[in-house]
């Protein structure tokens, strides 16, 4: 158990209730220079999320799908435990700790478009405390049920404060149709304490269908009556940056096309992972980083010009053996870049 103290409880035998989020939502300070639009800023503060078009070009979603279809092709991927198949087929629904497998998607999750931002928000130094790429196929894509990560990730996995988020970068595009992430405005300004007491390895089950650490039907009730939802629904190449509080979740896909975006969770340094307040043994490393943490260096990348890399997954243990966070070149440029916030496109 730890010994940190407790703000967040949930699963712990008290009735479920919503309480107000004591942690500021955007970090840094009103006058530090913006890597986006201030309005954007704005509505990522007012809202808990933001959606941003376009931000990687067609050539670059080309050469990001690719490496989607490679790794979902991979015969020595399908027995990794990092992969996880639907609740009722093995088809595969998602695969954990991406940067450890590929080379592409590590360098993806330093690029500058998106630690820059996440920095900002953050005001702090970040690194990341999980990544996972959501197939979501057609015709049998299941649903992933209403959530806050900020729950399940203070509860399971020990993360103190409220001073994390999400960015989803969108594969294939994300329509009415095939099963679009769907987030409640203002949601992130609540914290649904949840019902329930959480069972060892929980995991095992709550990555394929999560039934423990969702919303009681009246505090959803409450939270979109207040907010509304809002899809997110866009091209390929988008990218969604939702707070780690932000209520959200997706139906499943019953059309012919897949929707496969990519998580990636910074998290802010100064509020690394203690031990689960749960009391429970901590979720495994590939769901949840606790050791070799190292802020990650922003690197601008045109990912068009990719070269296609041989397959990695002998090498996975080599890429986790190294700094899990920094590609080779990046080391000499982090002290002349920590605090900068370079400019990021969009910037409209
Ligand atoms: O992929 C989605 O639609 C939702 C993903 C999600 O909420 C999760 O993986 O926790």
């Amino acid at each position: 158990m730890s010994t940190t103290q407790d703000l967040y409880p949930s699963r712990n035998g008290q009735p479920a209730r919503l309480m107000e989020r004591l942690d500021p939502v955007i970090y840094s300070r009103p006058d530090a220079p913006m890597p986006v639009a201030r309005s954007l800023i704005e509505s990522y503060e007012k809202n808990g999320f933001v959606i941003l078009e376009d931000v990687f070009t067609p050539a670059e979603v080309a050469v990001l799908q690719q490496e989607s279809q490679r790794l979902r092709d991979s015969r020595e991927l399908a027995g990794l435990e990092q992969t996880i198949t639907e609740p009722d087929s093995s088809e595969i629904r998602s695969i954990f700790k991406v940067q450890s497998i590929s080379e592409l998607y590590r360098r993806l999750a330093g690029d500058q478009r998106l630690v820059n931002l996440a920095r900002y928000i953050l005001g702090d130094e970040v690194y990341l405390h999980q990544t996972r790429l959501n197939y979501k196929p057609g015709f049998r894509g299941r649903e992933f049920y209403w959530h806050s990560d900020f729950e399940t990730w203070h509860v399971e996995d020990g993360m103190p404060r409220m001073r994390a988020l999400s960015i989803s970068i969108t594969l294939t595009e994300n329509n009415e149709h095939n099963g679009a992430l769907m987030l409640v405005p203002g949601s992130h300004r609540h914290y649904v304490v949840c019902p329930g007491e959480t069972p060892e390895n929980h995991y095992q089950q709550s990555l394929k269908k999560q039934e423990l650490g969702v919303p009681p039907d009246d505090a959803l009730r409450t939270l979109v009556e207040q907010g509304g939802i809002v899809p997110a629904y866009g091209r390929p190449g988008s990218v969604i940056v939702f707070d780690c509080n932000t209520m959200h979740g997706s139906n499943s896909n019953i059309s012919p096309w897949p929707r496969s975006n990519l998580f990636f969770v910074y998290n802010a340094m100064s509020n690394q992972v203690v031990e689960p307040f749960c009391g429970l043994a901590p979720r495994p490393e590939f769901i949840a980083a606790r050791q070799q943490i190292a802020p990650l260096t922003a690197i601008a990348t045109d990912f068009s010009q990719w070269a296609p890399q041989a397959p990695q997954f002998q090498g996975s243990q080599q890429l986790q053996e190294k700094n899990p966070n920094e590609h080779p070149d990046s080391a000499h440029r982090r002290k002349d870049r920590r605090h900068q916030h370079e400019p990021v496109s969009p910037s409209a």
